[in-house]
């Protein structure tokens, strides 16, 4: 009887967490495409078209209407890449100087990827050199050179402090050849569009939303590198401690990370 009802309680264990991996998943999946359609619709409009269709103002009220399309993202920017030798006129241009991350005059550098549209939800990142915070930097530089979404380690977020994730899409001059080196693809980038999964506010009111939400524990991490797992969502926990607990894998859709959940029961007061 006892075997029984532990069977019982690790088929809905796995059934549990499965259901919140698969739909966690899904929302991730539904955000990174609607990121990459924005990526193509910077090219299209900002530059394809001279002059640009595109200016703050478009950009924030077409972001914040289509806002509903990425349910996990608190918002998304658009960083131009400026190299050094433009740097005065892009700053005369713009009417404003650009500031690293800690909110301190830009240093000099090779080159520089300030934000020149912002959603309003996140227009502290207004004029923000991107590549003056190591994890942006990292995401912008690896962006580029594949071409795909890419997310970066868990880090607490700016503005709110939540731990969350950064995706990254380059954006290309409309004439990228579909079969691109890894050269073509660095020279021929002209900007970057991106946001960040606010994934300890926007997930836990994913989660709480679900039935027996009280009954178990929700964990996500980055386990791209295996012996070292980051947490990304849920209390620090210790693990391998618990009787029953269930792994889910994730695919977050950048192939260079892995991700899964583990669910374990809540220990009864
Ligand atoms: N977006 C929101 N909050 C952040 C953040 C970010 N990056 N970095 C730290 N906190 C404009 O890769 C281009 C967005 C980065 C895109």
């Amino acid at each position: 009887l006892r075997q029984e009802s532990m069977d019982r309680a690790e088929e809905r264990l796995f059934s549990m967490c499965e259901e919140r991996a698969r739909m966690l998943q899904e929302q991730f999946g539904v955000t990174v495409n609607h990121v990459h359609a924005l990526a193509i619709l910077i090219s299209t409009f900002h530059y394809e078209k001279l002059p640009s269709a595109i200016d703050q103002e478009t950009f924030a009220k077409y972001t914040g209407r289509t806002s509903f399309e990425r349910p996990l993202l608190n918002g998304v920017a658009y960083a131009q890449r400026v190299f050094h030798h433009e740097r005065e006129m892009f700053e005369s241009q713009q009417g404003w100087i650009m500031n690293t991350m800690q909110r301190e005059l830009a240093p000099p550098q090779l080159e520089y990827a300030p934000v020149i549209f912002s959603q309003d939800t996140v227009s502290y990142l207004a004029r923000i050199d991107m590549m003056s915070g190591e994890e942006d930097r990292e995401n912008i530089l690896r962006a580029r050179t594949t071409g795909k979404a890419v997310l970066t380690n868990p880090f607490r977020l700016l503005g709110s402090n939540h731990l969350g994730v950064v995706l990254t899409f380059a954006v290309y001059r409309p004439d990228l050849p579909a079969d691109a080196s890894v050269e073509q693809r660095v020279e021929a980038t002209i900007g970057y569009l991106g946001g960040a999964f606010d994934v300890e506010s926007l997930v836990e009111n994913l989660l709480s939303k679900l039935a027996g939400n009280q009954d178990i524990v929700v964990n996500v991490y980055d386990v791209t590198n295996a012996s070292e797992a980051m947490v990304l969502y849920g209390p620090p926990s210790l693990d391998e401690q618990v009787p029953l607990l269930h792994v889910s894998m994730l695919d977050f859709g950048d192939p260079f990370r892995r991700h899964e959940m583990r669910c374990r029961y809540r220990e009864k007061p």
